[in-house]
């Protein structure tokens, strides 16, 4: 397979792996405010900022476009993988939607442009039996979200930020976006999705964080 030629640099951040399960054990950020008033657009615990912070387990893949394919399988009608150029002939959808970390950061309009989750949905056609998907990551990373979530309307595979190609920090030369939940489920070099009938936990799942997390609910631990 194509991952086992891409170059990995760096090695995974023991501290902050430590930190965060931390956080996940004390609850750090939880505000409990309860629900948020309609029209509110920073989630409980959140703070703005204007750059755009770096942040992955430490290992970041060296993908060429031309390395890169993503394998679309599991619970599926007809199961599909990508080459780079297979990937680009897709209809391509122009978004804006804000990012909201876990580490309490939020970023408002970010331009995003890639594939639709609706487009790749209505292609490899998900079996009555699927319910969540995982994504999985060139790097080993893993995360799990509800089928529902990814089925919606903003949710993109994403090549590009404020009309410039992803950089390889920030996922390139895909990653998934998925602005209604907490950016940990934005896989960055994406590599494959599974569909499944039941739910499987990934990275930061098995490390106490929440299964769905959803920022307006502060679903930020398990
Ligand atoms: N493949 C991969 N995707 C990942 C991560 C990672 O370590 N590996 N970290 C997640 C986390 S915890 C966050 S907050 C966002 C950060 O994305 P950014 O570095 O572009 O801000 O990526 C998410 N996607
Ligand atoms: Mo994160």
């Amino acid at each position: 397979m194509a991952e086992d030629n891409v170059p990995l640099f760096g090695r995974i951040k023991d501290k902050l792996v430590e930190t965060k399960e931390k956080w996940a054990r004390e609850g750090r950020a939880l505000t409990g405010e309860g629900a948020v008033p309609a029209g509110r657009r920073l989630p409980p615990g959140q703070h703005l900022t204007e750059d755009w912070p770096v942040l992955d387990l430490g290992i970041s893949p060296n993908l060429s476009t031309s390395d890169w394919t993503l394998a679309v399988g599991g619970a599926v009608e007809t199961p599909l993988n990508w080459t780079w150029d297979q990937f680009m002939s897709q209809p391509q959808t122009e978004l804006v939607s804000d990012i909201h970390c876990v580490t309490t950061w939020s970023r408002y309009d970010n331009s995003w442009k890639g594939v639709s989750a609706r487009h790749l949905l209505k292609l490899v056609r998900p079996r009555p039996s699927a319910e969540f998907l995982m994504f999985r990551s060139y790097d080993g990373y893993t995360t799990n979200v509800p089928l529902a979530r990814f089925a919606d309307d903003d949710v993109l595979l994403a090549h590009s930020w404020q009309g410039e190609r992803l950089t390889r920090d920030h996922g390139g030369p895909v990653r998934v976006v998925i602005p209604k939940l907490y950016f940990w489920k934005s896989a960055k070099w994406l590599r494959a999705i599974t569909f499944m009938d039941k739910d499987s936990p990934g990275y930061w799942e098995m490390r106490g964080y929440h299964d769905e997390g959803d920022p307006w609910k502060e679903e930020r631990y398990r």
